[in-house]
């Protein structure tokens, strides 16, 4: 199948959907972020998750415009919360490598930041290593410029690349999301527990947050909390939910 038959095809029929998942400070329970995390309804193989699919889309050349109509679905129904009261303090939008190559996803972003009234401060932008790797210095710049006004820029997958901890030195990130193969075994395997704990003091050290992905289990919490964890993203919290089930969830939070 042509893949950039499918997608375009897939646009026109609203096939996509963002799901939110509620990121929060794991000693108050405070919302700190919700992230947006893209499916595709297809008629014909059913729901589908991104790794499904964004390879596909990446190789036939087509991220952009699927990042495009996230970033604007995602800023528009800020819009929406806000008119319904629902405190989603920042969204958190996942950025692919590919996405990062040219100064267009900028573009594009601040251009549907001014349409949607959308400030930096209210933004997180999840990326991983790999971009850093081989990152443009114009392109670094932008995420530079971006940050001074307020945006978080979130390292996704931490732990699971190569990390190499000159990443840290190279780009100026403000959280690092470790990965939820990290957090699974914590209770039993003493070296996810002290590699956790590790990074958690690394973090602390060079003032940034962590944020604990996959966080599942109440013994997850526990360990988690007495390695002075900042903040939790998991099913103990909330699965990724629809707009609808989002807000409602927001609204029992309240
Ligand atoms: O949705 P799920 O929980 O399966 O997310 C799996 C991965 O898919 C995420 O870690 C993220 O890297 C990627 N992903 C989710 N939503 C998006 C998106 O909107 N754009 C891109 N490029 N990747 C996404
Ligand atoms: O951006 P990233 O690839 O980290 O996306 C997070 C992924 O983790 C999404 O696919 C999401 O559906 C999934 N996820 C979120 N919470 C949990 C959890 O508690 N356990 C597991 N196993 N996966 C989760
Ligand atoms: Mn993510
Ligand atoms: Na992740």
């Amino acid at each position: 199948i042509n893949m950039e038959y499918e997608l375009r095809r897939a646009l026109k029929h609203n096939e996509f959907e963002l799901c939110y998942q509620p990121i929060v400070n794991l000693g108050s329970g405070e919302l700190v972020a919700v992230e947006a995390l893209l499916r595709w309804r297809h008629p014909a193989r059913g729901l589908l998750k991104p790794e499904d699919f964004i390879d596909a889309i990446e190789a036939a050349g087509m991220i952009n415009p699927m990042g495009e109509w996230v970033c604007e679905h995602a800023l528009a129904q800020m819009v929406a919360w806000r008119a319904l009261g629902c405190d989603y303090r920042r969204l958190a939008l996942n950025i692919s490598n590919v996405q990062l190559k040219s100064l267009g996803f900028f573009r594009h972003l601040k251009a549907m930041m001014q349409t949607y009234q959308v400030a930096p401060s209210e933004l997180i932008l999840e990326i991983t290593e790999h971009f850093i790797l081989d990152a443009k210095h114009e392109v670094m710049l932008q995420f530079e410029h971006l940050q001074q006004q307020g945006l978080q820029v979130a390292l996704d997958d931490f732990g699971c690349g190569y990390s190499s901890l000159s990443y840290l030195k190279k780009f100026p990130v403000n959280l690092l999301k470790l990965d939820d193969s990290f957090i699974q075994d914590i209770e039993t395997s003493e070296v996810d527990h002290l590699l956790v704990e590790t990074t958690i003091q690394l973090a602390q050290k060079m003032g940034l947050q962590v944020v604990a992905e996959g966080v599942e289990r109440q013994a997850h919490f526990d360990y988690l909390a007495s390695l002075g964890c900042h903040h939790m993203q998991g099913y103990l919290v909330a699965k990724p939910m629809s707009h609808d089930d989002f807000v409602a969830w927001c609204q029992q939070q309240a």
